[in-house]
């Protein structure tokens, strides 16, 4: 099989692409990745000599028909995809989000092309911190920030290409990840890359807001029952009961890397602040038979940490001009 993966020089798409060369010897995987200030080509070197990699922009109708037409599924991870960017400058979220996902609409629907349409959670706005309710698969869209707009508009064109052109295509919406390979502008590697350099983690407001965190390599497991097993037109929510709230999330960090558990600092919020995400994955698990195989959200986080701190040359690239950024938002 041929798989077309965007984003695949991403923190998501780079795991999906290490897990499918070292799972599945059968498949072979293009990534199409514009290396954007996000994408990281040295992801995949330890696959380089086992895949095709193509340096361009999901946008470009023309290179997109190529490559599509030589591949028999493709996996659409490619995303602007950092909520505090959008707040900043969307245009870049409508461009690649948007324009993008229609541009490999276009080309699965003139090829015939199987395809699976990444997205997330957040398409369905926020929950009240006290509410017994998860999202499911009815949750009205209701997304708050111009990064889950535009996941969202990219979902709706999905539809409306499956309903009206008969595009044999799936998405899933997944919960918050964290793992190896996630960019440090991203809570989790922030906080972390932060205590190695001695500086105190940065709790937006605070602290009370919950994520429902779920190890990349569960994300992608479930991606593949999806394309394996799943029906056509149909969305799936992917998660892991793995609620936490931001607070504890700095303070487990802080624990499992010989800090006081308050040594943080409270800064600005941001703008729009979604207070709760949280995932009713039982379509997946009783439809596909997917299970999750990462169960303590603290043995992962310790692995994590592992792995940031094994993989300095990896990070420290990005570190400052992360941080730079983030001091002119007062963050
Ligand atoms: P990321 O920002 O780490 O990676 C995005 C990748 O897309 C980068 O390699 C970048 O170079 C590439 N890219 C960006 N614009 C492009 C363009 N115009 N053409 C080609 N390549 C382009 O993102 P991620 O966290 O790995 O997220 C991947 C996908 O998963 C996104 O669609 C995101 O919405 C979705 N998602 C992420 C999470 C999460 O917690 N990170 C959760 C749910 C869903
Ligand atoms: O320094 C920080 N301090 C802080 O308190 C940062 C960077 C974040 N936060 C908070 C904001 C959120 O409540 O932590 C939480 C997680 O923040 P992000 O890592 O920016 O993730 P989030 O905004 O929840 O979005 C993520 O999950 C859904 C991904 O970035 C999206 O791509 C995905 O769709």
């Amino acid at each position: 099989m041929r798989v077309l993966v965007t984003g695949g020089a991403g923190f998501i798409g780079a795991n999906f692409v290490l897990q499918t060369v070292r799972e599945r010897p059968d498949v072979q995987v293009t990534v199409l990745d514009a290396l954007t200030y996000a994408g990281d080509e040295a992801s995949l070197a330890s696959v380089a000599d086992a895949i095709t990699f193509v340096r361009g922009d999901i946008c470009d109708a023309a290179l997109v028909d190529g490559l599509v037409a030589q591949s028999d599924l493709v996996v659409h991870f490619a995303a602007e995809s950092h909520n505090d960017n959008s707040l900043h400058d969307p245009s870049p979220f409508v461009q690649t989000n948007v324009i993008g996902t229609f541009t490999l609409l276009e080309a699965v629907r003139k090829h015939g092309v199987r395809y699976h349409h990444i997205s997330t959670d957040e398409v369905y706005g926020d929950l009240e911190l006290d509410d017994p309710a998860k999202f499911t698969p009815d949750t009205p869209y209701n997304p708050s920030s111009p990064y889950s707009s535009t996941k969202a508009s990219s979902d709706l064109l999905v539809r409306a290409w499956v309903r009206s052109f008969g595009v044999q295509a799936t998405i899933s919406n997944c919960s918050n990840n964290y793992g190896p390979l996630q960019h440090v502008e991203k809570f989790i590697p922030r906080q972390i890359t932060n205590v190695i350099d001695g500086v105190r983690p940065k709790l937006y407001g605070t602290g009370q807001n919950v994520r429902d965190w779920i190890h990349v390599e569960d994300h992608n497991t479930a991606v593949w029952a999806i394309v394996e097993r799943g029906r056509i037109g149909e969305t799936y929510l992917i998660g892991a009961d793995g609620e936490v709230d931001n607070k504890t999330v700095v303070e487990t960090i802080l624990d499992l890397m010989g800090q006081d558990a308050d040594a943080y600092d409270l800064v600005s919020d941001r703008p729009g602040h979604d207070l709760r995400y949280a995932i009713d994955a039982t379509r997946l698990r009783d439809e596909l038979g997917w299970q999750p195989q990462y169960g303590s959200f603290r043995e992962g986080l310790a692995a994590t940490i592992d792995w940031y701190r094994a993989n300095e040359a990896w990070w420290r690239p990005r570190k400052e001009a992360t941080e730079a950024k983030y001091a002119t938002l007062g963050r």
